[in-house]
């Protein structure tokens, strides 16, 4: 069995897990936050059989997309009179991040 946990952004996370429920996989999604852009995003886990890991991987290929977005960087430490004009950083966020974790043991107590 493995699990399969995928870091997925906001706007994807209601489609990707209502697909994988139709689908016929059990998943539990909690919000998180990314380190980089601090924003929130979502952590779905899917436990299931290792032979359906790919039909996974599919449906979170379809329903996760890759988005640009611009984020103001922090100003640097700046002295008195100086003057800093803040650009704006591309940033790509990819569509899923997804780690595959073997699971040594699954009960439902
Ligand atoms: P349980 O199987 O007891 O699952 C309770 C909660 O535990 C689930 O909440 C889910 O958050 C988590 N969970 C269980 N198995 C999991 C797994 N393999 N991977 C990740 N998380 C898991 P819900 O998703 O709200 O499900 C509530 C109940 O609805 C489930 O109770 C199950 O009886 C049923 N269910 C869930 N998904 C289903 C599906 N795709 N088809 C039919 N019944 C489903
Ligand atoms: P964030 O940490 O908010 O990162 C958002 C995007 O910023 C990343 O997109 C990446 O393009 C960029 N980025 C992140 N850290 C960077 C750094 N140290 N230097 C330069 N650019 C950086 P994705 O790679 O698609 O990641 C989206 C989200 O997935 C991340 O949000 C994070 O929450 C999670 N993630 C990605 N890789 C991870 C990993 N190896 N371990 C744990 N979480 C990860």
């Amino acid at each position: 069995m493995k699990l399969v946990m995928s870091i997925v952004q906001s706007d994807d996370a209601g489609r990707l897990v209502e697909a994988l429920t139709q689908a016929g996989f059990r998943a539990t999604t909690i919000s998180t936050t990314g380190g980089f852009l601090r924003q929130g995003n979502a952590t779905i886990f899917v436990g299931t059989e290792d032979e359906q890991v790919p039909h996974v991987l599919t449906l979170i290929r379809e329903h996760c997309h890759a988005r640009r977005q611009y984020v103001n960087p922090l100003p640097p430490v700046m002295e008195p009179g100086e003057v800093y004009m803040a650009a704006p950083v591309d940033v790509q966020v990819g569509g899923a991040t997804v780690f595959v974790l073997d699971v040594l043991q699954f009960e439902q107590c």
